[in-house]
């Protein structure tokens, strides 16, 4: 499983509400996983988390997981 730590590109954040369900939907897809996400850059920092799941989570949640930034 790709268990990796990594600053990712997402298309579609435009507010606190946007970042506020990437990370939900990370955290619940990858449980104690660590996500931060920088709003401005569109861009999130996760770590401890298998990359596949959080991908399809990201993308489940109506934003584009564009890859490692
Ligand atoms: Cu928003």
């Amino acid at each position: 499983m790709a268990d990796n730590s990594g600053t990712y590109k997402v298309n579609g954040m435009t507010c606190g509400g946007c970042a506020k369900s990437v990370s939900t939907a990370i955290q619940s897809a990858s449980p104690g996983s660590e996500v931060s996400v920088d709003l401005d850059a569109k861009t999130v920092f996760v770590s401890g988390a298998n990359m596949d799941l959080v991908k399809q989570a990201v993308e489940d949640a109506g934003f584009e997981f564009a890859g490692q930034a």
